[in-house]
């Protein structure tokens, strides 16, 4: 019997062996005369921006998937097609991620330059995001059509779709200058924003997917929306945490979320942690662009001790995910939602 690892392994490579065949029915779609520079120009946007990431938001709804059939033997075509959805949502964080680092001024992604980086892309990189947006209906069209869930699976990737931009732009909005105000930065505005850009997309979609797949209609599993949406905000959490205290050589990304005045966990915890001279420091270094201002917003992250406030913060969110799992009648549904929280515990990238 093949081992764990090597399970994972096969199930990887078989997942990159659909980006090769999706990417290439893009690259010959007849709805545009490709020349060979602009044939090269989108496979190369491809291959900088869709496959290099961690992948586990695409691998999810293949193991979603399993899970929910209980162990029965998937055929070729639900592998190809559980595969083809994961594909779909990294096209989809493909398509956010090379706008939101535009948007934030970022430098490096998944260990190289962000894409709008390169000299010899720069602003094109904004037309490159709408491209990636419109392969996902393509790909939708190509391989769905006949399904009975079409109109349900493109219904809900326009639902994800609107509500993650709202998520960026409730993110973006709250930073604009004039509106500089860290008096407004609570953990209920936190809340908002992550559940919409981050929550959504990253967890409840790939497990709507399998949903879909397996027949259900998703109106039925609201109570499965709401633990992965609580999921999704402890990920993000995480993602805010490692912006300051991550090794960027892990993370693959350099925070930028200090200098952009973002309304960070860290933040919002250490506004609530601080006493009025410790608040001083933040209204007067927090969302500056220099170094100094920066190191100066870290020693306060360091004096209130944010890593232990954020390790009690995880051990917690842990536990009161477990809970909300293990109250769910279908052992099957635990079975997913306990490995989808086992990946993301305590994770360093
Ligand atoms: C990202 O939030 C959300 C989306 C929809 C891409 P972020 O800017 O904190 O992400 P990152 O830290 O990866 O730039
Ligand atoms: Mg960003
Ligand atoms: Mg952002
Ligand atoms: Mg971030």
């Amino acid at each position: 019997m093949a081992s764990p690892d090597g399970a994972k392994a096969d199930l990887k490579s078989t997942f990159l062996n659909v980006y090769s065949v999706l990417k290439s029915e893009l690259l010959q779609d007849p709805a545009f005369e490709f020349t060979d520079v602009s044939r090269q120009w989108v496979q190369r946007m491809l291959d900088y921006n869709v496959p290099g990431g961690k992948l586990n938001r695409g691998l999810s709804v293949i193991e979603s998937y399993k899970l929910l059939k209980e162990g029965k033997e998937l055929t070729e075509e639900e592998i190809f097609l559980s595969c083809t959805l994961g594909w779909c949502i990294e096209w989809l964080q493909a398509y956010f991620l090379v706008l939101d680092d535009i948007m934030d001024g970022s430098h490096t992604r998944r260990g190289q330059p962000c894409w709008f980086r390169l000299p010899e892309v720069g602003i094109i990189a904004a037309n490159d995001g709408i491209l990636l947006c419109n392969h996902i209906p393509r790909i939708l069209k190509k391989h769905f059509r006949e399904e009975p869930y079409y109109v349900d699976l493109l219904d809900l990737f326009n639902e994800v779709e609107f509500q993650t931009a709202c998520g960026q732009m409730i993110d973006l909005i709250t930073t604009l200058e004039g509106e500089k105000d860290l008096s407004k930065y609570t953990l209920s505005l936190h809340r908002r924003i992550v559940q919409f850009k981050t929550a959504y997309y990253s967890f409840y979609l790939p497990v709507a997917c399998a949903l879909l797949m397996a027949g259900e209609n998703l109106d039925n599993h609201i109570d499965i929306k709401n633990i992965l949406v609580e999921m999704g905000t402890y990920f993000q959490v995480q993602d805010d945490y490692l912006d300051c205290f991550g090794a960027p050589e892990t993370i693959g990304k350099i925070g930028t979320d200090i200098e952009d005045f973002k309304c960070s966990w860290l933040v919002v915890k250490a506004l609530e942690l601080s006493n009025e001279e410790q608040k001083k420091v933040l209204y007067e270094h927090y969302g500056k662009p220099e170094p100094e201002h920066v190191v100066k917003v870290k020693a306060l992250y360091n004096e209130l001790n944010l890593q232990g406030v954020f390790a009690e913060y995880e051990s917690q969110s842990y536990e009161k995910l477990t809970t909300s799992i293990e109250a769910h009648p279908s052992k099957a549904v635990q079975a997913m939602l306990k490995s989808f929280l086992g990946k993301i515990y305590k994770r360093q990238k």
